[in-house]
């Protein structure tokens, strides 16, 4: 990591991250640009900035040029964060987002059954995750379209098929693909990197333990979580929340009971602030203070703007 990152800097890269939209995520990486100290030290972060910001330019003109046209390989943010499924042929990919929500999904054993993404709502204790379904891809390359999708989502699972004989060559090239991409990072030094895990489907298959040992010897910096759709999914549900990295956080009204069934979904390290800057672009100018019941010392403790909220806090804002 460059040394010397500034404050405006990392709160420039926050916006980028928080970024739901194109637009806001360009915005963010301007900043990021405008702001970042500018010395050799920062001279590789600067170059991919400037080309991410080249890309999701020329994606969003893209966009625009396609008059009126749908695009299925957009897919519009909903719940608590979006994760995209990606891998190869025939791995597990639909089958798994079937299993963890309701969504009707074509599950076949045949390769290239899924065209177009397609989304299902998983639950998960109070939230829904949206999860995302993909067409696969392989050494050949990807479908078009489906970076754009993958870059735009909150985190990412890299499906493999344990059960195959191919399956590390599955993994090496689903890494090497999605790194080269810029979606992910496996030595976790680009800020525009997401979040991922590795999933080895179809683990109640007969070859699926001997090829996870093989893998674990091959490669044992990696943690490859061995998951099966016929079997409980509740840890796999909890993993995937929590990939997320986020915090629920409840509001409340003076002198009413907490919102409890629809809470706000903010970043881990969120403050009072950004809390307020959700629930309205204008509410931080007016806010003075908030009452949390939590993660302060007390119930109802009055805070200031830039208290760091924790997951399942409520939150009384004072404006
Ligand atoms: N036994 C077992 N079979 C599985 C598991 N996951 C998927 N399968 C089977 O594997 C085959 C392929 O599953 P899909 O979910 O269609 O695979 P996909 O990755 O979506 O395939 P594409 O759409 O071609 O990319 C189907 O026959 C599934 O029933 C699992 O955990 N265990
Ligand atoms: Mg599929």
């Amino acid at each position: 990591m460059p040394a010397n990152l500034t404050p405006q800097y990392y709160s420039a890269e926050e916006k980028y991250k928080k970024g739901r939209s194109a637009e806001e995520k360009i915005e963010g990486l301007q900043e990021m640009l405008a702001v970042i100290p500018k010395h050799k030290g920062t001279e590789k972060l600067q170059a991919d900035l400037k080309k991410r910001l080249s890309q999701m330019r020329d994606e969003s003109l893209q966009k625009k040029k396609q008059t009126g046209g749908f695009n299925p390989f957009h897919v519009e943010k909903q719940g608590a964060g979006q994760v995209v499924l990606a891998g190869y042929p025939n791995t597990g990919k639909s089958a798994l987002v079937a299993a963890l929500t309701r969504a009707k999904i074509k599950v076949a054993d045949f390769p290239f059954t899924t065209a177009v993404p397609a989304t299902g709502m998983m639950p998960y204790e109070d939230v829904l995750v949206q999860l995302v379904d993909t067409p696969p891809f392989t050494a050949e390359g990807l479908p078009p379209g489906l970076t754009g999708t993958l870059r735009n989502a909150d985190a990412i699972l890299i499906i493999i098929d344990l059960n195959s004989g191919d399956c590390l060559t599955q993994l090496e090239t689903s890494r090497h693909l999605l790194t080269e991409r810029g979606v992910i990072d496996p030595e976790g030094e680009s800020p525009l990197a997401l979040p991922f895990l590795l999933l080895g489907m179809k683990a109640d298959l007969p070859d699926a333990a001997a090829n996870l040992e093989i893998l674990a010897e091959l490669q044992p910096e990696l943690k490859i979580l061995p998951v099966s759709v016929h079997s409980e999914l509740t840890l796999l549900r909890e993993t995937i929340y929590r990939l997320l990295d986020v915090n629920r956080i409840y509001g409340k009204t003076p002198g009413k009971k907490a919102e409890m069934e629809r809470p706000f979904i903010l970043k881990s390290g969120s403050t009072v602030l950004d809390l307020a800057y959700q629930i309205h672009r204008d509410f931080p100018n007016k806010l003075k203070s908030a009452l949390v019941w939590g993660s302060a010392r007390f119930d109802g403790q009055a805070v200031a703007r830039d208290y760091l909220l924790q997951d399942k806090d409520i939150v009384e804002l004072v404006i």
